[in-house]
């Protein structure tokens, strides 16, 4: 008989056993107790009945091409205003030049930015084409939900057409940003201007009907409430039941520096474990959970892997958005150092592509033209 100190997590114990999905309430017993290490107990069970020892990681590096974003969410260190100090653009040549001097063993590349009017869409997709031109054995993770929405908008294309010429150009898949976390309460305060959760919804589900995997995550510690994030994480897995088109999901903790919501604390050790075990238990749909270690650092990403997490990201090259607002995380990882966080965790690393499969069995996906 298993004791938790936290009498309550025991309920959750025997649900893991017999197979019982867990809900809402659950949720919040988790959430509420202060029992981390029970709660740890249960992640790490389910954890360990998905992907043994395996931790997983990937060779990749960001592209932030722009920062101009029209959106300017409150929790944001990133944006910039057209023409306002700091505001800048890559070009297309740019971004061939970065590329070209980036390692061929890339198996992803991670490409977010803000909504620029001055962009066309002609310009994604000659962004996509030069990567998979420049790097053909990488797959090309590309804008969040809130990117795609803002380029059916300008090209005119319905989203089925978006996704179409984006693919016909060589995106592979999502990451997972811009939902933050569905609640019409957070949205007003803190992201106005952001598509709103039935568009997000809508958009990844249009993708996953595409073959198109994403990911998803949810922004925590600024303003939301446990009930908020529950329920966000209820809504993703309902989405999973209908779709199963999600890869990983990955807890953001929020970064206030250089934001107009600096007077707020840093997350907490505590909270952001919580956070990946809670995830790990109720989004049972969910093949991977991710510990963004650019965001809660290496040293609790290391640990979250007997928290729930399998995968911690990558090697991450040129982050940007959570630098900007204060992260103290290295800018990047060597591959011997993420293995290193690994192993020195018990963990077997397992170096992946985008997708999950072990490198070593992956050929090159794109010949070269
Ligand atoms: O949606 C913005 C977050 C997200 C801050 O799919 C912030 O593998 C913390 O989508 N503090 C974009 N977070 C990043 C994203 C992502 C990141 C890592 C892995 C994957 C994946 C996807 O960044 C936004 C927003 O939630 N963000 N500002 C901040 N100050």
């Amino acid at each position: 008989m298993k004791h938790f100190n936290d009498l309550k997590l025991s309920g959750i114990w025997k649900k893991l056993q017999e197979n019982q999905r867990l809900n809402f309430e659950d949720g919040l017993t988790i959430y509420n107790s202060h029992d981390l290490i029970g709660i740890g107990f249960l992640a790490d069970f389910v954890r360990q009945k998905i992907h043994g020892k395996k931790a997983y990681y990937v060779i990749n590096r960001h592209v932030n091409y722009t920062n101009v974003c029209i959106n300017r969410c409150r929790f944001c260190a990133f944006a910039r205003d057209e023409g306002q100090e700091g505001a800048y653009t890559l070009s297309v040549n740019d971004i061939r030049k970065m590329l070209s001097q980036s390692s061929q063993q890339i198996r992803e590349v991670h490409m977010v930015g803000g909504l620029n009017p001055s962009l066309s869409f002609d310009y994604y997709l000659e962004v996509l084409k030069s990567i998979r031109e420049i790097l053909p054995n990488a797959a090309i993770k590309a804008f969040t939900a809130v990117e795609i929405d803002y380029l059916s908008r300008i090209s005119g294309l319905s989203l089925e057409e978006t996704f179409e010429t984006l693919k016909a150009a060589g995106l592979d898949m999502l990451p997972g940003g811009g939902a933050e976390v569905m609640s019409e309460r957070v949205r007003h305060r803190l992201f106005p201007r952001k598509i709103g959760q039935n568009r997000w919804l809508e958009v990844i589900e249009m993708a996953h009907r595409f073959g198109i995997t994403t990911n998803a995550t949810m922004l925590y510690g600024h303003i939301e409430t446990i009930e908020e994030r529950v329920d966000h994480l209820l809504k993703l897995r309902q989405l999973q039941d209908k779709t199963g088109g999600c890869s990983a999901f990955i807890p953001l903790a929020f970064h206030s520096k250089n934001t107009q919501l600096s007077n707020l604390p840093s997350t907490t050790g505590f909270d952001d474990l919580k956070n990946i075990a809670a995830a790990r238990l109720l989004l049972d749909n969910f093949p991977h959970i991710k510990a963004y270690w650019i965001m809660i650092g290496e040293k609790l990403a290391q640990v979250a892997l007997s928290f729930g997490a399998d995968d911690l990201d990558g090697t991450i090259l040129e982050e940007k958005i959570t630098h900007m607002a204060g992260a103290t995380s290295a800018k990047g990882l060597t591959r011997g150092q993420i293995e290193h966080l690994i192993t020195a965790a018990g963990f077997a690393p397992v170096q992946r592509d985008a997708f999950y499969e072990p490198v070593d069995r992956v050929e090159v996906y794109h010949e070269r033209a």
